[in-house]
């Protein structure tokens, strides 16, 4: 038996499991892929109240000792995906943790708009990530509406847009732009366009409905640390993450939720 490679997550736990830490645990798991997890706040969907975001961080002391723990006991785990982290004391203890080690990969997830935040708190959030975490990450997966804050573009309506966003974002120093299509783009396919900084490679698989699905960001963003933890290229994680995601939305398991969630065991 040879040993399992590792794969490190910081995220939060969307408590109904179609989301964030969980959904990034199962995803390395089916992905053959040992997980590692450091819990940076806890999103409790709150059911009487047409499922509303409640947020509770994880305090900084408690987020230190968990990547302590994690970081000792596997000197050898050199890839991170950083999804929700929620405050800008979360994010500043996180920073601090990941510059520890000297990482291969650092897969970011930027989750902008904390719900469950005041707007104000909201843009110091996302302000502290673009400050402390972005500047470490080796790849960066936005969104469409992520794509268009990190970017600075006014709108993004198609594919074209998007690309341009992924280039601008990478002239930002992130080595690798994921950026996300998904359902938000017309046309029959949801489209994923990878920036390397010196061309673009789309990833199309046929839209699934016109519904977003939940945890299909995390599932991705997941499935692409786990393969770079391999050893595969990022050209071939993303195309093996776009397939796993495909496969988990076809075989989507129904919620109560306003969004059904990916199966990440399909
Ligand atoms: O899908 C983004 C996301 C990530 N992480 C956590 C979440 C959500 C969305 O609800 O709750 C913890």
């Amino acid at each position: 038996m040879t040993s399992p490679q590792l794969a490190y997550v910081v995220a939060g736990s969307e408590a109904t499991g179609g989301a964030g830490f969980q959904v990034d645990l199962k995803t390395f798991q089916q992905l053959g892929v040992y997980g590692v997890g450091t819990l940076s706040c806890i999103v409790c969907f709150d059911p009487k109240n047409n499922w509303g975001h409640r947020f509770h961080p994880v305090s900084a002391d408690i987020i230190a000792e968990q990547m302590e723990a994690a970081l000792a006991a596997h000197p050898s785990m050199k890839t991170v995906k950083v999804g929700m982290l929620g405050t800008p004391d979360t994010i500043d203890v996180v920073s601090r943790g990941l510059r520890e080690r000297e990482w291969d990969n650092v897969l970011v997830d930027p989750v902008l708009i904390c719900k469950g935040q005041e707007p104000g708190a909201a843009l110091d959030t996302d302000n502290a990530l673009c400050e402390k975490i972005l500047p470490l990450a080796t790849v960066v997966t936005p969104n469409v509406f992520e794509s268009k804050t990190l970017s600075g573009m006014d709108s993004i309506e198609t594919v074209e847009d998007l690309e341009e966003a992924a280039r601008r974002i990478g002239s930002q120093g992130v080595k690798y732009v994921l950026a996300k299509g998904g359902v938000e783009l017309p046309g029959p396919n949801a489209v994923d366009v990878l920036w390397d900084g010196e061309k673009i490679t789309r990833y199309e698989k046929p839209k699934v409905g016109e519904q977003r699905v939940s945890g299909a960001g995390c599932t991705l963003a997941a499935a692409v640390a786990a393969e770079l933890a391999k050893g595969d290229s990022i050209y071939d994680a993303v195309a093996t993450a776009k397939d796993l995601v495909y496969r988990g939305i076809v075989a989507r398991v129904s919620a109560e939720t306003p969004f059904d969630t990916v199966w990440q065991g399909a």
